[in-house]
């Protein structure tokens, strides 16, 4: 059991969104947008100061306060905890000074059984006042979460919800279960990494696996990456009349920009703006908001659904099925109905090509990377039923246009340098184990095709790509100790 203890401090600030589908440096063109929102993060973790800066006790913090007015993004920072653990956030009001806004704020933690008290919503609690003299210590107020139950859930500002949601006051919170939950229901890891549930072996669970690789209190919710899916949308009308003090009716809500973790495509194939640099410490770097999914064939990984914005979206995933593990922090009543028939893996569970997902709701979707290049192959490669391969239809087509053949990004997209594969490629390998068949690319998106757009202009708004890799080169083990390059063999 940890105390984690986050300090947010709410403020406004701009966000830049693409107007047109192109990455920079040939997308240059940005709308810049007035928004709301919290900075800040992680303080510390039992007595262990994460980020001093953080301290609003101390007076020399004071002018480092001063200076995050105007930094607000969207969304806000993230929010974790283990099951077991106690959460606290210190929430200081900096003010909305280019709106010239002095209200009140608050955090209220969506889907926590929190006491009204400390539920955030002003009406019938309280909000935190504007800190106006940097020279004496800011009003705060500690609000304190148990987290009870592992799941995805998200928190939020609850003055005047209408504007100051829209406005971006939001951020994702996420509970894991700990390994003293995990034990409760027999799933327990032995000392040399390996993984039993109720006494047996499980070896698709990896040795460097963690409690935070699972989503629930349960075996089948195992994963091996997981990822964010924050979902909103902004009426950019609306955004500009909170800037200049207009009177904006939210009846009027009409939006023109979609989100996935506060950008729109194709921001987010990008490398994430908030996410730590790599080797920082697990208490931060845990959970990020990439939205580019990456992951090797073979593994399961978990999407976070997260809708956050006022219209229902229903999402659109290529490629596999996913299977619904769990629904607003609650794991699905299925995993167990599975368990006790003994179906296989996920067999049983709710499952879909397309979720569902209204305002306020999460989702916990689990999808298998699943290896299809037999099958795959054989018709690309070799063609079959007396039909064409596809290599060969693809020549015939790339040597009418050869700009009809796409050529795709080989790796998370860096913008100064972007390597791409034309998979007419493949056709040229010869048909090996170690073929040209990777990457493979799925597009996932809002399926209300006109919100894949920024302010009409397809693609953008709410979609990203999947990336699968070749699936790892696995050792087949005699024992426990060290494996022999001559016992690997690829595969899943
Ligand atoms: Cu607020």
């Amino acid at each position: 059991m940890s105390v984690r203890h986050y300090v947010l401090a709410a403020t406004d600030g701009f966000i830049e969104l693409p107007t047109s589908p192109d990455l920079p440096p040939v997308g240059t063109e940005r709308r810049k947008v007035y928004v709301f929102g919290f900075v800040g993060g992680l303080f510390k973790v039992n007595n262990k100061v994460i980020n001093e800066d953080l301290n609003w006790t101390n007076p020399s913090n004071w002018p480092k306060f001063k200076d995050l007015i105007g930094t607000a993004t969207i969304p806000s920072p993230m929010v974790w905890g283990e099951t077991g653990d106690r959460v606290y956030i210190t929430l200081i009001n900096l003010g909305m000074p280019t709106a010239g806004i002095m209200d009140a704020h608050t955090v209220h933690m969506h889907g926590a059984h929190v006491a009204t008290q400390l539920d955030g919503f002003p009406e019938s609690s309280f909000g935190v006042p504007m800190w106006m003299d940097f020279d004496k210590a800011p009003p705060v107020a500690t609000y304190l979460f148990d987290t009870e139950h592992p799941g995805t859930y998200m928190y939020h500002c609850h003055v005047e919800a209408s504007e100051h949601v829209q406005m971006g006051m939001y951020g994702a919170l996420v509970v894991y279960p700990s390994m003293k939950s995990l034990e409760l229901v027999g799933i327990r890891k032995l000392c040399n990494g390996s993984w039993v549930y109720k006494g047996k072996l499980q070896d698709h669970i990896s040795e460097t696996a963690t409690n935070r690789n699972f989503a629930y209190n349960d075996i089948r919710s195992y994963f091996n990456k997981e990822y964010i899916m924050l979902l909103s949308d902004i009426d950019t009308r609306w955004h500009d009349s909170v800037q200049t003090g207009g009177n904006f009716n939210p009846i009027d809500f009409k939006p023109d920009f979609w989100l996935v973790n506060g950008r729109a495509f194709p921001d987010t194939l990008l490398p994430h703006p908030l996410t730590p640099i790599e080797g920082s410490n697990k208490d931060v770097s845990q959970l990020n908001y990439e939205s580019y999914v990456h992951v090797k064939t073979g593994e399961l990984f978990l999407l976070r659904m997260i809708n956050m914005g006022y219209q229902v979206v229903p999402w659109h995933i290529h490629g596999w099925h996913f299977a619904v593990i769990g629904k607003d922090a609650n794991p699905s009543p299925f995993l167990k109905i599975s368990e006790t028939l003994g179906l296989h893996a996920h067999e049983g569970l709710e499952r879909g090509f397309t979720a569902t997902i209204g305002s306020g709701e999460t989702f916990d979707l689990l999808i298998e990377a699943e290896d299809k290049r037999p099958q795959y192959r054989n018709y690309i490669v070799n063609g079959q039923d007396c039909i064409s391969s596809l290599c060969n239809q693809m020549h015939k087509i790339k040597n009418i246009d050869p700009n009809v053949i796409a050529n795709i990004p080989t790796e998370p997209v860096n913008i100064n340098n972007i390597d791409t594969v034309n998979y007419v490629d493949i056709c040229d390998e010869p048909s090996t184990v170690n073929d040209n068949f990777f990457p493979q690319f799925y597009p996932m998106h809002n399926h209300d095709d006109y919100k894949a757009t920024n302010n009409g202009v397809y693609p953008g708004g709410q979609l990203t790509y999947i990336q699968t890799d070749a699936p790892e080169q696995k050792c087949e083990k005699k024992n426990h100790g060290s494996c022999p390059e001559n016992y690997c063999i690829l595969g899943i």
